[in-house]
């Protein structure tokens, strides 16, 4: 049953009322976004008993704690391999892996390339807030250059990541991003990608306002999800880098889609097929014992 009221929303429904007061530190964008990915779900009538959600170790990880459905709050850099043991011995659930930009592009980017190239039917949400923001804010995959974090006192130096380049050119069938500014925008997406019947990535820009904003001075956390409209990243970096890394005007919205085989039919398929070719095997060899 697909719901469209967005008025009967009420994200408690979601959530487990039990661990309130929840961690995130006030302002925090990964709470945003964890509305949004909600809100997509209600919509979508997605059932809580058929919901799975997959989580890594960092704030971001820490949110599958809060929802009320099935979750698995599993190794740092892990949870796509995780949730792909799931989404294969489980297709009847909707398999979903939220994940921060150190837990999927650092510790975990192989996992994230060959989920990409697999094409096993899940969802990944990635909330990239440039930054390991539980560990105290060390340098990230995705933070922009000259930003300052506590291992990049002089300024980072290296060029970011692409998150959702890398994705595509990795073979995901549905690659998307949205900032946290835009609500509305960032369900419509997730709504999307949940509905994908392959792998999709999904990359949402959301602000960690104590340890990132502080550290660059980047104002209070209403400040910083408004600067996402505006000034994504450094105007000195503007132009300054090529793909597979970051540019200043990062298109949003669904970035590739692409219709290829999902990896969990075509394997249960496969199995199907050895199943049946052992019973004729098995039947032919008890037929010729008889004879
Ligand atoms: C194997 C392992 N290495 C390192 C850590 C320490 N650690 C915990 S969370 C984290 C980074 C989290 O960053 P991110 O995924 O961006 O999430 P955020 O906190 O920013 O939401 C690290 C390095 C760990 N828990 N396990
Ligand atoms: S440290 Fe940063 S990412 Fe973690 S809860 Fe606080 S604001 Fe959010
Ligand atoms: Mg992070």
């Amino acid at each position: 049953m697909i719901v469209d009221s967005a008025a009967e929303f009420d994200v408690r429904e979601y959530l487990r009322m039990e661990m309130m007061p929840h961690f995130l530190c006030p302002g925090c964008g990964h709470g945003i976004a964890l509305r949004a990915l909600l809100w997509a779900i209600h919509e979508l009538g997605i059932d809580k008993d058929q919901l799975a959600v997959v989580s890594g170790i960092g704030c971001a990880g820490r949110l599958s704690a809060y929802i009320d459905a099935n979750t698995f709050h599993v190794t740092h850099g892990r949870p796509l391999a995780y949730a792909t043991g799931l989404a294969l011995a489980r297709p009847d659930l909707h398999v979903v892996v939220i994940t921060g930009d150190g837990d999927c592009l650092a510790i975990g980017g192989n996992h994230l390339i060959h989920a990409c190239r697999r094409n096993l039917k899940l969802t990944c949400l990635m909330l990239n807030n440039e930054v390991y923001g539980m560990t105290g804010g060390q340098v990230s995959p995705t933070t922009s250059e000259s930003r300052l974090t506590t291992t990049t006192p002089l300024g980072n130096a290296e060029p970011n990541f692409d998150a959702c380049a890398l994705a595509a050119a990795a073979g995901a069938s549905f690659v998307g991003r949205e900032v946290t500014h835009h609500v509305p925008k960032l369900k419509e997406l997730i709504r999307s990608g949940l509905a994908h019947p392959g792998f999709a990535f999904i990359e949402v820009l959301c602000d960690c306002t104590e340890i990132f904003g502080r550290k660059n001075e980047l104002g209070s956390s209403a400040e910083m999800v408004l600067r996402q409209k505006s000034d994504l990243r450094p105007s000195a970096y503007r132009d300054s880098v090529d793909t597979p890394f970051r540019s200043n005007d990062l298109p949003t919205g669904i970035l590739a889609k692409t219709d290829r085989p999902e990896y969990g039919a075509a394997y249960r398929k496969a199995a199907a097929a050895q199943r049946a070719s052992k019973a004729a095997k098995a039947s032919t060899g008890a037929n010729k014992g008889k004879a």
